[in-house]
């Protein structure tokens, strides 16, 4: 099936791909070259009339991000990139920054002179310390080989670039709860708005953007906004990777225009696990409400996963087929979230501890059927209510497996524990 467009991970398997020679003998850094021979503003434009939309999950046009930086305020603007990637699932920013970073730096470099920022960070999720390490290499070499620092290519253009390594925490991947951390204070986040394109980093005009996003930037200077336009569907443009994991015979990731459907990536990732049938998904990580067999030919683009009721998220498929008990799965969810909680606000810190009780007791048989009422009645008083996207994410996967498996949750409760056996992994009879 000729569906890929590897862009992003076509180098991934060329040796020592993470090197600077590497990266430049296929063309590496040509883009920066072309960008800072145009204007900031033509470049603004490229990438807005490309279409590319925020690939960390909410999927916001990035030029017009860009866009909105304001040019009249005095004070330095700031380029951010969001690689605090820790959402379940999610597992196509740590590839990419380990084998190709600076298509990454690169982006970085070109992101940063078209919103006239000189000087830019990349967060790092803490707990991958490999990734840091690379990235800081890579970012020497930029430096070495006059990519970085004063006058860049003798453009007259400066920038210099910090590699900061987050200390583990999920909320770090909100991205005002990412500025506090930048700033050196407890990750919590902030009320929006302002938002960071205003006031960010510092107080300061910045723009925020995932990993993804920022190194799809080279490739659209390089070949031009209609090639990337050309690609995907009609609201949403372009590529991205996809992240198969679970019950798929080869999980990993697969780069392919957006609108490509779960079944032709199942097929592409070599079919479900033992040939069992699938039972359930998620389009973009945990955050995201699942779906199930019925949505197997959704185009996965912003807008058709919208319709079917989820969202597209940062496309992390974790498929599980149908010898996997959702009740436990969503509990495994709820436990994490319960863990994440920063704590700022009332209806996720104790709505999220709520949570786990109640489920853990459908889990284990020893519930009632009036626990699911409660349950929905709980994710209610979250919904909408909590300070950012954590609480609301939290309650995505409860309502969804209510909506779609609401027979399993009862089946627990006739069966007084849970009915599948997890260590044979069959179903129950
Ligand atoms: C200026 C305005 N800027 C919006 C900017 C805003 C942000 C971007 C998107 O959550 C979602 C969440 C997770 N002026 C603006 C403006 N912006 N209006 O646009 O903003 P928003 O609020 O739509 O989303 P968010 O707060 O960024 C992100 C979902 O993604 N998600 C997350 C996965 C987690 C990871 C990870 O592991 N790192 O990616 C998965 O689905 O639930 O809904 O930049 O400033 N008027």
């Amino acid at each position: 099936m000729d569906v890929l467009t590897p862009i992003l991970t076509d180098n991934w398997d060329a040796e020592r791909a993470w090197t600077l020679a590497s990266y430049e003998s296929r063309g590496g850094y040509d883009a920066l070259k072309k960008a800072l021979s145009m204007s900031q503003d033509d470049v603004i434009a490229a990438v807005k009339d490309s279409g590319l939309r925020g690939r960390g999950g909410a999927g916001f046009p990035t030029g017009m991000k860009w866009s909105f930086i304001p040019q009249d305020n005095p004070n330095p603007k700031y380029l951010v990139v969001n690689a605090d990637e820790s959402e379940p699932g999610t597992c196509k920013d740590i590839p990419l920054m380990m084998a190709s970073p600076h298509t990454l730096v690169e982006g970085v470099i070109i992101s940063s002179y078209a919103i006239r920022a000189n000087k830019a960070f990349i967060y790092v999720r803490g707990e991958v310390l490999h990734v840091v390490r690379r990235l800081q290499r890579a970012v020497q070499e930029a430096y070495l080989a006059g990519h970085l620092g004063t006058d860049i290519h003798g453009s007259g253009y400066d920038l210099d670039l910090v590699v900061h390594a987050g200390a583990g925490a999920y909320i770090c991947g909100e991205e005002t709860a990412l500025l506090d951390s930048l700033e050196g204070r407890r990750g919590q986040p902030r009320l929006r708005p302002p938002f960071p394109a205003v006031a960010g980093l510092y107080a300061s005009p910045t723009v925020i953007n995932n990993v993804e996003s920022i190194a799809s930037v080279p490739s659209i200077i390089a070949n031009g906004a209609d090639w990337f336009a050309s690609m995907g569907t009609e609201k949403s443009k372009g590529f991205g990777i996809f992240s198969l994991s679970g019950h798929v015979n080869r999980p990993g990731q697969y780069e392919a225009p957006l609108g490509i459907t779960l079944r032709q990536l199942i097929e592409l990732a070599g079919g479900m696990r033992n040939g069992n049938q699938l039972k359930f998904w998620t389009p973009g990580g945990s955050s995201t409400p699942l779906l199930n067999s019925e949505h197997l030919d959704v185009p996965l683009d912003f807008e058709a996963v919208g319709e079917a009721g989820s969202m597209l998220g940062t496309r992390a498929l974790q498929i599980f087929d149908d010898t996997t008990c959702v009740v436990r799965a969503v509990l495994r969810w709820t436990e994490f979230y319960k863990h994440e909680s920063c704590g700022k606000c009332t209806p996720c810190r104790e709505g999220t501890w709520w949570l786990t009780q109640t489920l853990a007791r459908l889990e284990n048989g020893q519930g009632s059927e009036e626990d699911l009422d409660l349950l929905l009645d709980q994710c209610d008083n979250i919904l909408g209510r909590a300070f950012c996207a954590l609480g609301d994410g939290a309650t995505s996967p409860i309502t969804s497996s209510i909506k779609y498996f609401r027979a399993d949750y009862l089946a627990h409760l006739e069966h007084g524990g849970c009915p599948f056996d997890p260590m044979a992994s069959t179903v129950f009879a």
